[in-house]
């Protein structure tokens, strides 16, 4: 089977809600040798955009994508423990810089970030995950208190995305903008949201925030 084949059949475990099947095939692909951050990432994520899409126009239910979202997420947690990343390790330590990961307040969407955040260990950054439906004050607590160099937070919701510019105003108004960069992600965020809300950087998936954060740490060190 090519590549195209496992990410085709994992994008449709997913749409089917079929756990079983999909576990079946990380292990299938485990044992044939493939990237199982791409049949994460590029398989069962694009099932998982799929369920979105039809969630949005009416197509599924509620139950119907919150049923899709648990395979999701158990799938994520299996793929993350297999390749020795297991979300259970809250903190690891390493060299690359500290990040603290946050998804915003009123948030719950938490699977990206878990991505996110298992990438940026297995790049050799420290990563402290303070979960879900966190808010910007205790954003910034958690930060001091681990003496992060990058702030990332995750937002899914167009109605959560503000809380990212409240978290940089929140940084201006205590005296912290210097003090901290910041990394936003998430499907609603761009660019041009990272740019007007003066964040330091934005990242379209969890490749990509390695490099944006290898950039912005470099940056800092040439400084
Ligand atoms: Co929700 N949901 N949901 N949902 N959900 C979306 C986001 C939505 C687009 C679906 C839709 O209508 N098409 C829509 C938002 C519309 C909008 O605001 N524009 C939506 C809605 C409306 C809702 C509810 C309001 C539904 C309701 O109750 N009526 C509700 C909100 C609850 C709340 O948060 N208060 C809700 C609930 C849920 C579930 C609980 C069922 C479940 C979440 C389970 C969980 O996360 N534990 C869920 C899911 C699964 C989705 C979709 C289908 C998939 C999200 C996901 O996990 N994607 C989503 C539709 C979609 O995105 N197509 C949808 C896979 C994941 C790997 O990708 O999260 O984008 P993603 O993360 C990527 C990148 O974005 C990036 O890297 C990641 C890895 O590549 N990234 C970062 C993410 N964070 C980053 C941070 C970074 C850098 C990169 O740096 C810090």
């Amino acid at each position: 089977m090519d590549s195209n084949e496992w990410l085709e059949i994992a994008r449709n475990a997913i749409i089917e809600a079929d756990e079983e099947k999909a576990l079946e095939i990380v292990d299938k692909a485990h044992e044939a040798g493939m990237d199982l951050f791409d049949l994460l990432q590029t398989g069962f994520g694009s099932g998982n955009t799929e369920i979105g899409d039809r969630f949005e126009r009416g197509i599924i239910s509620l139950p119907e994508l919150i049923y899709a979202a648990e395979v999701m997420k158990n799938v994520t947690d299996y793929v993350l423990k297999l390749v020795g990343m297991d979300e259970s390790n809250l903190r690891i330590t390493a060299s690359k810089g500290t990040i603290l990961l946050a998804t915003v307040k009123g948030d719950i969407h938490d699977i990206g970030k878990g991505i996110v955040a298992s990438a940026l260990k297995a790049a050799g950054f420290e990563v402290i995950d303070l979960g879900c439906e966190v808010p910007v004050e205790k954003i910034v607590e958690e930060a001091i208190r681990y003496d992060a160099d990058i702030i990332g937070t995750s937002a899914l919701l167009t109605s959560t995305m503000t809380e990212q510019r409240k978290l940089e105003k929140y940084l201006a108004d205590k005296g912290h903008k210097a003090r901290f960069m910041t990394m936003v992600g998430g499907a609603p965020c761009t660019p041009r949201w990272a740019k007007k809300i003066g964040a330091s950087g934005y990242s379209e998936d969890a490749y990509d925030a390695v490099r944006v954060a290898l950039e912005l740490m470099k940056g800092k060190n040439d400084e």
